[in-house]
C-alpha cells in the first residue's frame, strides 16, 4: 500500500495544499522583518548616535573653552556632510568642535527628495526639512532631530523636551530653547 502510494507520487491537492502553506509562510516573514520599518528604525538609530556625538563633541569643546553661540542657528541644508572650520561655514552648530569630530553629521533624509512620515504615522516633513537643529543661548544649548519608526514615539516624547515628535538632548533645563513644531 505505502509503496504504491510512494510511486504514485503526490496528488494535485496535496500539491496545493504545500504551496498555499508556503506562500502563508512566505506573507508572514514578510510582515515580521518589514524592511521599510527596519529602514526606518536603522536612520533612527543613526540620529540618535549622530545626535550623541554632537553632543560630546560640544560638551569637550565648551571644556576647552570654546564659546557657545548665543544665537539660533539655521541648520545646514546643504547636500555635503557640514564642515566645523572655525568660520563656521557650513557648521550647524555656531562652534569649531573640530577638535573632537572631525565631521559635523547631517540627518540621513536631509536630501530625500519626498516627504519624511514621523513617528506618530501622520506628521510629514517636507523634502530638505529633515535637518538636525541646534539652538544655544550662549549658556545652555539643545540639539533635536526628528524620529521615524512608530517604536520610538514614547521615545520621542519622553525624553524631558518640549517637542512629542523630535528626539532632543542638550543643557537646556527643560530643553525648551527649541520649540518650533513640524
Ligand atoms: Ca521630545
Ligand atoms: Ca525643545
Amino acid at each position: 500500500m505505502l509503496s504504491a502510494r510512494l510511486k504514485k507520487g503526490f496528488t494535485l491537492v496535496e500539491l496545493l495544499v504545500v504551496i498555499a502553506i508556503l506562500g502563508i509562510l512566505a506573507a508572514i516573514l514578510i510582515l515580521a522583518i518589514n524592511p521599510a520599518e527596519s529602514q526606518r528604525k536603522g536612520r533612527d538609530a543613526t540620529r540618535l548616535s549622530n545626535l550623541e556625538a554632537v553632543r560630546k563633541s560640544v560638551d569637550l569643546s565648551v571644556a576647552d573653552g570654546k564659546v557657545l553661540s548665543g544665537t539660533a542657528l539655521a541648520p545646514f541644508t546643504g547636500t555635503s556632510a557640514g564642515t566645523r572650520d572655525t568660520t563656521n561655514v557650513a557648521n550647524w552648530v555656531g562652534m569649531d568642535v573640530s577638535k573632537y569630530l572631525s565631521t559635523l553629521p547631517l540627518d540621513p533624509r536631509q536630501n530625500a527628495t519626498d516627504t519624511t512620515l514621523l513617528s506618530d504615522g501622520t506628521t510629514t516633513i517636507a523634502a530638505g526639512a529633515m535637518v538636525y537643529t541646534f539652538v544655544s543661548n550662549g549658556t545652555t544649548y539643545e540639539l533635536n532631530a526628528y524620529l521615524e519608526s512608530s517604536d520610538n514615539t514614547a521615545f520621542a516624547g519622553n525624553d524631558g523636551g518640549d517637542q512629542a515628535l523630535r528626539f532632543e538632548i542638550g543643557t537646556e533645563p527643560g530643553l525648551d530653547l527649541s520649540s518650533a513644531t513640524p
